[in-house]
């Protein structure tokens, strides 16, 4: 039995492994795309630490774990567990940008087996080759993690995750912990995509009333949906962020720059919706999010 089978065999999923393997958990990859099962030679960069080194399964079919760890792009999620047998037992574990993409997972899953998280820790993606998958950790971040049923019990086996990745926080309710990581997600993301800048660029005084603007809206729907979040709180994580991170670029302003999908449907995309299920219009998410449309449209 595996302790940990991870989807996504990029940044998160490389890093996320190589820790776990330094803890002497026993993890694999997984990717239904393959024509066979092989293996993985994985490099971590660590954190100002030396380099690890793993030869680590890849699979093409699940294999029996504790916990299944799904970090693809959100729009992925549906794709890279189709056909997959998940049993009852497994614990899965959503760690991806926005909100949304757990929808597509319960027609497969029972809601208890499902556990979301946010991630703050700082990835990226040296190089990646059909069998090769290097990584460096790039920032201290950490792990929030909690039950889709706002469940109140912390599960089993969760310790594994701990050793490997103190600090990882349990939420008896997660949610108001990712509409925070949405209000930044809202903000950074779609402003660096559109002017091409890193995250640290938006500490400059021209974006400030509009990261205003979008925090207050985010604020507002999140208080239709029984979350607290109050727009300075909101305001004050993005900039803190933003700080934290200013050396990097977003994960949309890469995906844009590369002419991939980006994530917009399930970060600014989901806020809009679910403002307008409670009567409210966001103009400012609802211009960022068309702004990044066209933008994925005008691809050559
Ligand atoms: O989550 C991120 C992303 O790029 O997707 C932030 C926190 C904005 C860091 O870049």
């Amino acid at each position: 039995m595996y302790h940990c089978a991870i989807i996504g065999a990029g940044a998160v999923g490389g890093l996320i492994a190589a820790k776990l393997s330094q803890n002497h958990n026993k993890v694999c990859f997984v990717d239904r795309r393959l024509s066979e099962s092989s293996q993985l030679e994985l490099e971590l960069e660590q954190w100002q630490g030396a380099k690890l080194q793993f030869k680590l399964p890849y699979l093409n079919q699940l294999a029996p774990c504790r916990w299944l760890i799904i970090c693809v792009k959100a729009h992925q999620v549906a794709q890279a567990i189709e056909g997959l047998s998940i049993a009852a037992d497994c614990q899965v574990l959503l760690m991806v940008n926005g909100i949304g993409a757990e929808q597509s997972l319960l027609s497969t899953l029972k809601p208890e087996q499902l556990f979301l998280a946010s991630n703050t820790h700082g990835a990226l993606l040296i190089d990646k080759q059909a069998h090769q998958l290097r990584v460096k950790h790039t920032g201290l971040g950490k792990i929030d993690l909690g039950g889709y049923l706002n469940q109140v019990l912390e599960p089993q086996y969760l310790a594994y995750l701990n050793q490997a990745f103190e600090p990882v926080y349990w939420h008896n309710n997660i949610y108001p912990v990712l509409w925070q990581k949405l209000a930044i997600n809202c903000c950074i993301n779609p402003l660096t995509a559109i002017h091409r800048c890193r995250n640290g660029e938006l500490l400059k005084p021209q974006y400030q009333s509009e990261i205003t603007h979008l925090c207050a809206e985010i604020s507002h729907t999140a208080a239709l949906e029984g979350i607290a979040l109050s727009e300075q709180q909101l305001q004050q994580s993005v900039l803190q962020v933003a700080k934290l991170t200013a050396n990097n670029f977003s994960s949309m302003q890469q995906d844009l720059a590369q002419q991939r999908r980006s994530e917009i449907d399930y970060i600014n995309g989901y806020l809009v919706e679910r403002a307008k299920q409670h009567g409210l219009n966001t103009p400012c998410n609802l211009a960022l999010l068309q702004r990044i449309k066209q933008m994925e449209q005008d691809y050559a």
